[in-house]
């Protein structure tokens, strides 16, 4: 097993390096634990973190925080999905998300994703730097799916039964893990038929979109289910409400129920682990990974 070498960053490059998903969960499965992908919301409002990071400035500092912190991604979003969430257009998500991207990119070497749904938004952050695309609606947008095809880049397909304004308020399934799967499978072939290498799609069961608390512990219960089908899994557990509804801690005291979810997916198979609090997931991940190797 490697040990990481904390404090150093990723050279930057001077044009965005392709990045090959299938390789970058290799790597992390022999050093141990699971890629860690850092969130930077670029929005006045998203639920954990919204504002905070507003101006492309702060951004910028945080994004170069949380790769010295030991992200393997950077999540950059422009656009709130938390429950309630209002929609933007793409040229103001372009205007919150490009600017940090290009900083970022200069600045240092550790991979961008987009998060976002928009296909406009998609090119303009590849064609600036950004290396892959997260997409909470799956590619099921005009022109999504073909967009990312040609541009060539990994993606994270993300179930989410309805819409962020609404999708609280309601949710309902027969078989919560059968139903999950079964859309991410569906939306996987969807990208393989487009054109992208099955080896380049992750998949997300979208924990706290459109599911309950009994919901999303059946999902990560099961998640090894989901890796079994062929295709690394990304969990999205940081500071959600599911925590409050189990422990009611108010959103910036769930970093320890954060970290022990994160270890709870990694435990079932998940490759890619999306946190704000990366120092405190990294620590935990590599001690679990000593432990574990046994050496
Ligand atoms: C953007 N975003 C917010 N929560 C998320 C989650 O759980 N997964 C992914 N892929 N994206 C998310």
């Amino acid at each position: 097993m490697s040990t990481a070498s904390e404090g150093a960053l990723p050279r930057p490059h001077g044009r965005c390096p392709a990045f090959d998903l299938r390789a970058a969960v290799a790597g992390a499965r022999t050093r141990g634990w699971p890629l860690v992908m850092g969130i930077l919301n670029v929005t006045p409002d998203s639920f954990s973190d919204g504002g905070r990071f507003a101006d492309a400035g702060g951004a910028v500092e945080q994004a170069l925080r949380l790769a010295q912190q030991g992200a393997d991604i950077i999540d950059v979003g422009g656009e709130s999905t938390r429950p309630g969430a209002m929609a933007v257009s793409e040229e103001q998500e372009c205007a919150r998300v490009l600017p940090v991207i290009d900083a970022v990119r200069a600045r240092c070497g550790v991979p961008i994703s987009i998060d976002t749904s928009k296909a406009g938004v998609m090119r303009r952050a590849v064609e600036t730097g950004a290396a892959l695309v997260n997409d909470v609606r799956a590619l099921r947008d005009a022109g999504a799916l073909d967009t990312v095809a040609a541009l060539g880049v990994p993606v994270v397909l993300m179930h989410m039964q309805g819409e962020p304004r609404t999708m609280q308020q309601a949710p309902r399934y027969d078989d919560v893990v059968r139903e999950v799967t079964g859309f991410l499978l569906e939306r996987a072939r969807a990208c393989e038929t487009a054109g992208v290498p099955h080896d380049q799609i992750a998949l997300d069961p979208g924990f706290g979109f459109g599911k309950t608390l009994a919901h999303n512990l059946a999902l990560l219960k099961n998640l090894r289910a989901l890796a079994d089908l062929g295709y690394p899994v990304l969990a999205g557990l940081s500071r959600k409400s599911m925590i409050a509804q189990m422990i009611d801690r108010a959103v910036d005291a769930r970093v320890h129920a954060s970290v022990a979810l994160a270890l709870a997916a990694a435990a079932r198979g998940a490759a890619i682990l999306r946190v704000h609090d990366v120092a405190a997931t990294v620590d935990a991940l590599r001690v679990t990974a000593r432990v574990q190797a046994g050496d």
